[in-house]
């Protein structure tokens, strides 16, 4: 009790602040410091921050520096991290709902893949909650399209051709077209071309243009294939143990940060690929032959998925349709 009475003494004393108190909390985060995503970690730590006022204090570790990509939900999951991000349909290996997001051709405008989010969120935040982790924000990519490093016109140009996947799904597609994928995290994007594990790849202008993958690389076809989506989640337990107060800080910060996220990602989309253009790639609609096989492809993929999935997926889809 003594030292109890101490301590308290000390701390009227010497008026020990609220953020001296804060609780820490490393964030690692995957993609490049520059990146609006990890951009906007930043600011959603200033918020949190501020909201708490102090209570939680989070450092943000951007380019997969604390953990890799790969590794930051586990670690999140058992709490060796408190909290991270990643890009959420990387766990639909694990748990299929999770690629709502990678479904070829359903929503292809930043609108209508916020309205595909409404209509799946509660079920994919139950899903995440079954493997011990809760959603603070989430924040689109801009739209997916093809890099190559030749000009291709159709799927005659892209057999054999060595494929960086990110997930299961774009692995699928790359399989469909006869190019041979292998999984690669956007950290190590730049040396898996630089040494030939890859000669092409799917994403937005946003990764292509951290990675300087004009170095490698020639041609960029805008496709728009789906607008995937990071997600910042927190341990279950932890997020549990916190007072309502706290709590309602940190959602209303996630709130905000997911809102000026997705605005950020709409607002650079075309600048990016003014960048590539600028670094000498060209940035090109898909033909319409190479067009109509991917969205072929497309259908046998939502299919799959729905097959995996089963009915969860598809009332998402059911639903999105009616709108
Ligand atoms: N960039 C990330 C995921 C989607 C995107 O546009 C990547 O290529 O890893």
């Amino acid at each position: 009790m003594r030292k109890l009475t101490t301590v308290v003494a000390a701390i009227a004393a010497t008026s020990i602040s609220a953020a001296a108190l804060a609780e820490k909390w490393d964030m690692p985060m995957a993609y490049a410091a520059t990146n609006f995503h990890s951009e906007m970690g930043v600011v959603f730590a200033d918020k949190v921050r501020d909201y708490t006022k102090g209570k939680i204090d989070i450092t943000v570790h951007p380019g997969g520096s604390l953990f890799k990509g790969g590794e930051i939900k586990r670690a999140v999951q058992t709490g060796q991290a408190p909290i991270g991000e990643r890009f959420m349909s990387a766990h639909a290996n694990e748990a299929p709902l999770l690629g709502w997001d990678n479904l070829p051709f359903l929503a292809t405008t930043y609108e209508s893949n916020e309205k595909l989010w409404q209509i799946a969120k509660d079920k994919v935040n139950a899903q995440l909650a079954d493997l011990n982790l809760v959603t603070l924000y989430t924040c689109p990519w801009p739209g997916q399209g093809f890099y190559f490093n030749k000009a291709v016109n159709s799927e005659a140009d892209t057999q054999g051709v060595k494929f960086r996947s990110y997930n299961s799904a774009t692995a699928t597609f790359a399989k469909e077209l006869g190019m041979l994928p292998v999984q690669v995290e956007a950290a190590e994007l730049s040396q898996a071309l630089a040494t030939g594990v890859a000669e092409s790849f799917i994403s937005s202008g946003s990764t292509g243009y951290d990675r300087k993958v004009w170095e490698h690389l020639s041609h960029y076809y805008k496709v728009n294939a789906w607008h995937p989506r990071n997600y910042v989640m927190v341990n279950k337990g932890i997020w549990d143990n916190l007072d309502g107060s706290t709590k309602a800080a940190i959602q209303k910060a996630a709130d905000e940060t997911g809102a000026a996220c997705a605005a950020k990602s709409a607002e650079l989309a075309n600048w990016y690929f003014e960048q590539l253009q600028a670094n000498g790639m060209k940035v090109e609609d898909a033909s319409p032959a190479f067009l109509k096989k991917l969205k072929e492809i497309g259908q046998i993929m939502q299919a799959d998925w729905l097959k995996s999935v089963g009915a969860d997926g598809q009332a998402i889809i059911d639903e999105y349709n009616k709108m």
